[in-house]
């Protein structure tokens, strides 16, 4: 189930028309699902398969395929359509397997909707998963958070799943977890306590499979914080010198410190790097990163920060995260002075999100500041379900869609533009 989701119908249809924002999410929209591809690449070769977006539930009467099991992958803004897939194909009396972040949040939530719930990496039960389902066994529980699965073992995605004309970006992992332990964060630190790197064989393996289906393709590296092994990073982009490939990812600010580490980025083909900045207002990152409060303690190395990765070449997708504690009905002005103080090439704003299974929601619960502890579908990272601390709810929710228009204005986004550009041509002539 790919796709964007947004409740807000109001903010939906002004993302429609904003420039910026449109160009990112008919980029973003189509992503295949690398967790699903990712077990298909480990199913024995006896079973046969085929991979199904479920583009729009409410246009598909006639539920695709008559299987032997059906297995979904979850997401919280899209798990109620998840679960309505899965009952479809229970009542045709087909076996459904759920797997993902949400269900790993939830388990017992989703054990309602489906055969059996998989918590966690995929990875180390699938291969039983299989074995249970073909002998009409399967039991409604498999996995957990911590398990020592070791990403040297990971499969190939199978990507020659994939009708290759639908998408414009594949994704591929070379770690999961973080070292960060943001308060906020539901990616992969989800499944997974520790932080796992894939070996870098194995991922020009990936690559070179991606290669041999798409001559020229654009990769997303579809990891938390990918790039704080600096020295990794170094032995892997060694090796794709000469590919064609146009790649993108996520990162700390970290990669600044390192122009070598930079400089190669840039030429094997990084178009941008995607920052979680979060707040331009030092005082509201205390406390955000649970472990050493790195965000904080790096908030005045920012502005250094970002110059130093633009001017290399590569533009930075600058993150805020609008409704932290810290922050009160001045910080969309904040937020806008920012990103020109920065000269940021690309901005996104998001609203604060209390996915489940995160220390914010927990901590939000025990407040008795969520507004609908139990409506997922607000989890989209653009709708409001908690009481924010120093703003009203429609401050918060006017404001940002205010600040939306002023930062994707076509006037600010060819400012954004054509100062990095400008940077780098004076630097070619020597005036930077
Ligand atoms: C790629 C991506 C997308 C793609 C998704 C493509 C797809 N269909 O999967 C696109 C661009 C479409 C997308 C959209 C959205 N995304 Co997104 N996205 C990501 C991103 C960058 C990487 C996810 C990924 O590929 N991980 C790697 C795979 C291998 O991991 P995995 O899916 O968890 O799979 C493993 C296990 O979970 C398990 N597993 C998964 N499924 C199953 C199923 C079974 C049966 C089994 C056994 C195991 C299993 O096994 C896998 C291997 O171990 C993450 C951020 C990040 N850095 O992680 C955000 C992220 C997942 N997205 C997020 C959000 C909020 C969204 C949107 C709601 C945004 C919006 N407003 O529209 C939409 C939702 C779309 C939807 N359909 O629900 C949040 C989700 C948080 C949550 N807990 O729900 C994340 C974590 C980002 C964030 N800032 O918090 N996204």
């Amino acid at each position: 189930m790919s796709g964007i989701r947004v409740c807000d119908t109001e903010l939906f249809k002004l993302g429609l028309t904003l420039p910026g924002f449109v160009e990112r999410s008919k980029t973003i929209a189509s992503l295949p699902s690398l967790g699903l591809l990712t077990l298909a690449g480990m199913t024995p070769p006896k079973h046969e398969l085929r991979y199904i977006e479920v583009a729009d539930l409410n246009e598909v009467e006639d539920i695709p395929g008559n299987f032997d099991l059906v297995v979904i992958s979850s997401f919280s803004a899209q798990i109620d359509e998840a679960y309505q897939l899965a009952e479809r194909y229970e009542k045709h009396g087909v076996q459904v397997v759920m797997g993902g972040l949400h269900v790993t949040a939830e388990p017992e939530e989703a054990s309602q909707y489906c055969t059996s719930v998989i918590i966690g990496e995929g990875e180390p039960c699938w291969l039983q998963v299989l074995e249970d389902a073909e002998n009409d066994e399967l039991k409604p529980f498999y996995g957990n958070r911590n398990s020592k699965f070791d990403l040297a073992d990971s499969p190939i995605p199978a990507f020659e799943l994939l009708d290759i004309s639908k998408y414009n970006r594949l994704t591929i992992q070379t770690s999961r977890g973080c070292t960060h332990q943001c308060e906020f964060c539901a990616s992969s630190i989800l499944l997974t306590n520790q932080y796992k790197q894939k070996p870098v064989h194995k991922v020009l393996a990936e690559i070179e499979r991606i290669l041999s289906i798409w001559p020229h393709p654009f990769i997303e590296f579809a990891d938390d914080n990918g790039m704080v092994n600096h020295a990794y990073w170094k032995e892997l982009l060694q090796q794709l010198r000469g590919k064609k490939l146009r790649w993108f990812t996520e990162s700390d600010l970290s990669i600044a410190e390192d122009t070598e580490l930079l400089d190669l980025m840039r030429a094997t083909g990084c178009a941008q790097v995607l920052i979680g900045l979060e707040s331009p207002v030092k005082e509201a990152l205390q406390g955000v990163e649970l472990r050493s409060d790195w965000k904080f303690k790096h908030f005045d190395f920012y502005k250094k920060a970002i110059q130093t990765i633009q001017s290399r070449g590569i533009t930075v997708n600058g993150c805020f995260i609008i409704g932290l504690d810290g922050h009160g009905p001045d910080i969309f002005d904040q937020v806008f002075s920012f990103v020109k103080e920065l000269e940021l090439y690309e901005v996104q704003i998001t609203i604060l999100t209390p996915f489940p299974g995160t220390p914010l929601y927990e901590r939000l619960k025990n407040e008795d500041r969520l507004l609908e502890p139990r409506n997922w579908k607000k989890c989209t990272l653009f709708d409001i379900n908690f009481k924010p601390a120093n703003m009203t709810v429609d401050e918060l929710h006017d404001r940002f869609k205010k600040l939306a228009v002023e930062l994707y204005s076509d006037e600010f986004t060819n400012w954004r533009r054509n100062t990095y550009k400008e940077h780098l041509r004076q630097q070619l002539l020597g005036k930077d």
